[in-house]
């Protein structure tokens, strides 16, 4: 199949997934065009069927703003043509299942069938598409897409009844390389962010407010108190200052390592114990199954689709939002309780193998384009 892939290109996990999912596809064989308006961060090196098509912005003075969604759509309509795409997935539906729709039409004009997949990630769906006025938008390019999935059974739910749609809607969830993601040795890392022995933990994500990445530092304030710890925060984002400025006020900066935006993730979920997601909306939670492939347990909220990931008691522990005496409590009995720890640590790589398998997830996906691609 020749397939084209659009997604947003920043540090971000619907922007990983398709990129991952593109790689994958072209390892199988399947050709792959990209299109967005930068490299996508995963798409670093050279790889056999896979293609970028920047979308160049206009700058024409009369534009105040520039205008993305149409030449995104000309580039999906100019590589559709000259690269004779079967197909297009777009993931995240603002803009990009709007532009598909919009190449699509024009398309139609000269008796040409270009169908568009539109998977739905999280805040497209959950925050920004629920803003009024792009409600209506997002509900029509949902229903005029040809095919939709959703990453967890939560987010297909919230999709079906918060827009009223009434669709079929494919939950596919996020997937993992197992074999990258995997348990190796970390030890010079770990003694480099906690020389005295100290334990570790977690979080990764994009310092959006909706990640409360402040909870995790008021979690090591509390945890610090039974056990010596150090909290590693991995990303970058419009939080990133208030979290530096309470780790300061709570006298905690030299416990809590800001590493910034980071590639070489592995080795870091390796050096640490728990994996903390105090998220108040997650439709998936795909950094914390980064980490259980690791074989890091997570502590995480009960929202979204966070409990079809992690399960309660088994691959670690759930709280509600907020409740940082639970998540610390939780985690203190993780960090002291070796046998136990063991256990969880076991089961989350178990469930990321069993469930979460890039090879049995990837098919899946190939099945339903083939499935859309078959039907009228
Ligand atoms: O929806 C977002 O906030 C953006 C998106 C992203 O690009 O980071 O994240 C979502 O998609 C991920 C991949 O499917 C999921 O693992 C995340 O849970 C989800 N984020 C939220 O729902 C907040």
């Amino acid at each position: 199949m020749k397939i084209g892939i659009t997604c947003y290109p920043t540090y971000g996990g619907s922007g990983v997934v398709a990129t991952e999912l593109g790689l994958a596809l072209a390892a199988l064989g399947h050709q792959v065009h990209f299109i967005s308006y930068a490299i996508p961060h995963r798409l670093n090196g050279f790889y056999e069927n896979v293609f970028f098509h920047e979308v160049e912005l206009s700058t024409y003075p009369l534009f105040e703003h520039s205008l993305y969604d149409l030449s995104l759509t000309s580039k999906m309509l100019e590589v559709f043509e000259f690269e004779d795409l079967d197909l297009m997935h777009v993931h995240y539906a603002i803009p990009h299942a709007v532009s598909a729709y919009l190449a699509q039409q024009v398309l139609r004009k000269s008796n040409k069938d270009l169908k568009f997949i539109t998977t739905l990630h999280g805040t497209d769906i959950t925050l920004v598409g629920l803003e009024p006025s792009f409600m209506p938008l997002v509900k029509f390019s949902i229903e005029e897409s040809n095919g939709v999935t959703a990453v967890s059974r939560f987010l297909k739910e919230k999709t079906l009844t918060n827009y009223n749609i009434e669709k079929e809607i494919e939950v596919i969830y996020n997937f993992i390389d197992i074999d990258k993601y995997n348990i190796e040795d970390s030890e010079a890392f770990r003694k480099h962010i906690a020389p005295n022995g100290e334990k570790v933990l977690l979080h990764t994500s994009n310092f959006r407010l909706v990640k409360r990445v402040a909870d995790t530092i008021r979690v090591l304030e509390k945890v610090k108190k039974e056990v010596p710890t150090k909290l590693v925060l991995i990303g970058d984002g419009p939080d990133r200052y208030e979290c530096e400025r309470l780790a300061r006020d709570l006298d905690l900066q030299k416990d809590v390592i800001f590493l910034g935006k980071q590639d070489g993730l592995v080795k870091i979920l390796n050096a640490g114990d728990v994996f903390l997601m105090p998220s108040q909306s997650e439709s998936f939670g795909l950094s914390a199954l980064e980490a259980m492939s690791c074989g890091v347990p997570v502590v995480s909220t009960s929202v979204g689709g966070l409990p079809e990931l992690n399960i309660h008691n088994e691959t670690g522990y759930i709280a509600e939002i907020g409740d940082i005496d639970r998540m610390a409590k939780y985690a203190i009995e993780l960090l002291t309780n070796e046998k136990r720890y063991n256990s969880f640590s076991k089961n989350s790589r178990d469930r990321a193998v069993k469930n979460f398998d890039k090879n049995l997830i990837v098919p899946k996906y190939v099945k339903y384009y083939e499935e859309v691609l078959n039907s009228k």
